[in-house]
């Protein structure tokens, strides 16, 4: 039997100063994401979007001053607590979660649904290291911080939605980094997590450092978590996304990567949930940045030429 996909919509944008990106969901679904997936040899199946409030109507401070640095803190985590049940939901279903975001805060609820049942490691691929917390945060946007969350850093420690122990950070790799705090860079470096910057995709080829990628987030885990943070890629190939940085990862570059993560997964079912974040199509060209979330999660699926 083959696998089923169950799209699940996030379309929450707390977690970023630019407005727009609430819009991803519809913006990827357009760009065909379930014929992209049926060519790729699985079943989508569409649970629509979550229902999340708009943000003009709700107060960015709820949660009370003692949370410090982190707008919109109370209702991320309402909605991640949502989005978690939902993801674990699929589960055990026996159906593979795909969550569409959304800001990249949603991979909090993400990885809380997976993790609940399972060790789960996972694959950033993204340009920033979200490791921010409410009291580091340079910015206030919770979508630099998911990864903190996840493993339960300062003010998140106290928080339902920490999934550390079931994801440590050994488990953790970071793929096409390159842009990042100094007290980001500090924990990076003092930490278990293992970082692959731009630097070693130029070294070394991008099919070389994933492969690595997947031995890291698959060393004494039940599965992995693909987290796609379409800032991961260069602005030239995806323009509409709130925080592009230059020098970032190119289209076929992009798709290797994907690629190979669909090899090991033919080979040994390591993938457990994915999601696809920070599409902002009201800041993308044609669509472009939308249309290549929906190609590259196919790839991931073993969309190939032959
Ligand atoms: N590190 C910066 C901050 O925390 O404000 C920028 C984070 C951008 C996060 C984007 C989604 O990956
Ligand atoms: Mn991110
Ligand atoms: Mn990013
Ligand atoms: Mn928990």
């Amino acid at each position: 039997m083959g696998t089923t996909v169950r799209i699940i919509g996030a379309p929450m944008d707390y977690g970023a100063d630019r407005r727009g990106v609430d819009m991803g969901p519809s913006a990827i679904r357009y760009a065909g994401l379930s014929d992209r997936l049926e060519r790729a040899g699985v079943d989508p199946v569409d649970a629509g979007d979550l229902a999340i409030p708009r943000a003009e109507e709700r107060d960015p401070d709820a949660g009370g001053p003692n949370r410090g640095n982190a707008k919109f803190l109370q209702e991320v985590e309402d909605i991640c607590t949502r989005l978690g049940d939902q993801v674990a939901e699929t589960l055990a279903d026996g159906e593979f979660p795909l969550v569409l975001g959304g800001d990249h805060s949603v991979a909090i609820g993400s990885m809380h649904g997976a993790a609940r049942d399972a060790d789960l490691g996972a694959i950033w691929f993204d340009a920033h290291a979200d490791l921010n917390t409410p009291e580091t945060s340079p910015s206030g946007n919770v979508h630099g911080m998911p990864l903190a969350a996840t493993l339960g850093h300062g003010a998140f420690a106290e928080m339902e939605w920490a999934t550390a122990p079931r994801v440590r950070e050994e488990s953790i790799a970071y793929v096409g980094l390159r842009s990042i705090d100094e007290r980001e860079r500090e924990l990076v470096r003092d930490s278990e997590m293992t970082a692959f910057t731009m630097a070693d995709i130029d070294e070394r080829g991008m099919t070389a450092v994933v492969e690595d990628a997947l031995d890291v987030a698959t060393g004494g885990t039940d599965g992995v978590h693909v987290s796609l943070d379409l800032d991961w890629l260069d602005p030239k190939a995806a323009p509409g996304v709130g925080t592009p940085v230059r020098g970032g990862v190119t289209y076929r570059e992009a798709h290797a990567a994907l690629e190979t993560v669909s090899e090991r997964h033919d080979s040994e079912e390591i993938l457990r949930s994915m999601d696809v974040v920070e599409v902002n199509p009201i800041l993308d060209e044609g669509n472009e940045t939308a249309t290549l979330g929906a190609e590259l999660t196919a790839s991931a699926f073993g969309n190939k030429i032959l």
